[in-house]
């Protein structure tokens, strides 16, 4: 049988049914619908993902870096605590050693439908391995039935085609021939290659609840640069459990070895803010 390495390195994406207990579930659910509450009435206090943005008129998507305070929930590091989405990323990023990249909330907008473009994460347009073999991976655990995530087979292994780099570039998100709808229930765990093409989408209403969570292999050398500035504040790593802790001193690790260059830097500032001043809303 294919190992979930080769599975991963040849699709792009697997998906773990029934990773999360009941329990987790609901436990996670909670922990969402307080974050949100939080961002809903203090959203310049985080890294907030709009569908609509006008003054004192927003809706949202989710919300950034749920790892730093004041997002942070408990059941977040938890989570991560469990020891079972660790031990899936290191069996798909072949390294037993891992870094910490970043973590967000995705949840339903509550007015004003969300539709994001289509995309390769990190500015990576140009971003393939023949091979499919990873630079990172991210893991959506589901706390929802979701099926708000299209990608593009294959599309991790190969250049764009040119009528994908057109729909790219015009942050399109019309349809596209063979894309896939990756279909999770509730509790499942999703793992990707965001080089894949992807694009999602989720209407107003429709119950929707990820939490979203990139690490690499400590080896890769590329991409990551995850020791965000959080990290480093006195005490906070003390006050994370000590899977999370070991994840992100590793990140602080790589990064003081390899320091970005001016032009990364200038590059991944860029990238944030045009994400942050995107308004991901459904066109009709
Ligand atoms: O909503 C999602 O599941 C995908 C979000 C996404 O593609 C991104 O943040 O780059």
């Amino acid at each position: 049988m294919e190992s979930n390495m080769l599975r991963f390195r040849r699709a792009g994406h697997l998906v773990i049914p029934d990773l999360l207990t009941r329990q987790q579930i609901e436990r996670l659910r909670a922990a969402v619908g307080r974050l949100r509450s939080q961002v809903e009435s203090t959203p310049a206090a985080f890294k907030v993902r709009y569908t609509e943005r006008s003054g004192a008129d927003f809706d949202t998507w989710g919300v950034e870096h749920v790892f730093a305070l004041p997002a942070y929930q408990d059941e977040f590091g938890e989570i991560l605590e469990d020891g079972r989405v660790v031990q899936h990323a290191r069996e798909v990023l072949d390294d037993d050693r891992l870094r910490f990249w970043r973590a967000h909330v995705y949840w339903e907008p509550r007015r004003v439908g969300y539709s994001l473009y289509w995309h390769r994460d990190y500015g990576e347009h140009d971003h393939y391995d023949p091979e499919g073999v990873p630079t990172h991976a991210h893991f959506n655990l589901c706390l929802w039935d979701d099926s708000s995530l299209r990608i593009v087979p294959g599309s991790h292994r190969r250049p764009l085609t040119p009528a994908e780099d057109a729909l790219r570039r015009a942050k399109s998100a019309d349809p596209i021939e063979n894309e896939q709808v990756i279909r999770c229930k509730a509790g499942d765990m999703l793992m990707m290659n965001a080089h894949l093409l992807h694009r999602a989408a989720c209407s107003a209403g429709t119950p929707r609840g990820v939490i979203h969570i990139e690490l690499q292999a400590y080896r890769e050398s590329t991409g990551g640069h995850g020791s965000w500035r959080y990290m480093r504040e006195p005490g906070f790593l003390s006050r994370m459990p000590p899977t999370v802790r070991e994840l992100m001193r590793n990140a602080i690790e790589w990064d003081d070895a390899h320091p970005l260059s001016l032009r990364e830097l200038t590059h991944g500032r860029r990238l944030s803010r045009e994400f942050e001043q995107h308004e991901a809303r459904e066109r009709s």
